[in-house]
């Protein structure tokens, strides 16, 4: 059994990833791959008891605190959930990952980077690919009031966080094996940029 793969969704609130990473994950099955669909933070029962934790906003952490524990998420999703089922072979769509730390806690409440990246190399796994979603911030919000569903813990904090965020987002999709997709357009456009970003992942599996 070949390993799987590990494709990342990122981009601040309301930027499709869940959608996208729905679509995406259907489309791998399509394919014949055996896929498993994620997301953070959360992704395994213990990592989803500090998700409710961070998300309820019952207690307003410091940031190097919330750090961690987004860290801790992460190391107990990877060893209960990710690492097993690259192991057995699926390719692993995750809504969100190490580059939503570095983003919010790094970029957006001042956490110091060096530090993020270090506890990020401690989690012991790359992404093959991740995928940021960029759309301007307006567009976004207009999409979740749309939406509806109630404002989370992060979806609370001023828009001067949000921007510094989706900057954050912008700087790290420079970074190898990332792509930047224009999220603005309607859902099927972006998921046939998506799956344009990761042909070149799927031929290194297929061939030509
Ligand atoms: N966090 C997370 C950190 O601070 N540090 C970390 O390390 C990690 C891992 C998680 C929060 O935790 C923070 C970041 C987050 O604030 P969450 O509940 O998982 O919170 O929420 P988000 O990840 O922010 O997801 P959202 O639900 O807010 O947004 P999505 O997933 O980007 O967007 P989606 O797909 O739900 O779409 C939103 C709405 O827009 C519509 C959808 O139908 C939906 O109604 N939509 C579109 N409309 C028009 N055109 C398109 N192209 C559209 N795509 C979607």
């Amino acid at each position: 059994m070949p390993d799987g793969r590990l494709i990342v969704l990122e981009g601040g609130e309301g930027a499709g990833k869940s959608t996208q990473a729905r679509l995406l994950a259907d489309a791998l099955c399509a394919l014949g791959f055996p896929v498993l669909r994620t997301r953070e933070p959360g992704g395994s029962p213990g990592a989803e008891f500090l998700r409710s934790a961070l998300l309820s906003g019952e207690i307003d952490w410091s940031p190097r605190a919330e750090t961690m524990l987004h860290v801790a998420a992460r190391m107990e999703h990877v060893a209960k959930t990710i690492r097993p089922a690259i192991e057995a072979g699926s390719w692993v769509v995750c809504d969100r990952f190490h580059d939503s730390t570095m983003a919010y806690q790094g970029h957006g409440l001042d956490v110091d980077r060096g530090m993020i990246a270090a506890l990020g190399s401690m989690v012991g796994i790359t992404p093959d690919l991740t995928i940021v979603l960029d759309v301007p911030r307006e567009a976004a919000l207009t999409r979740l009031r749309q939406r509806g569903a109630p404002d989370d813990r992060y979806e609370r904090l001023n828009e001067a966080f949000h921007l510094r965020v989706n900057e954050g987002f912008r700087a790290i999709a420079a970074e190898p094996r990332h792509v930047l997709v224009d999220a603005s357009g309607d859902i099927a456009a972006v998921h046939a940029a998506i799956m344009a970003a990761i042909h070149d992942l799927i031929r290194s599996v297929r061939g030509p």
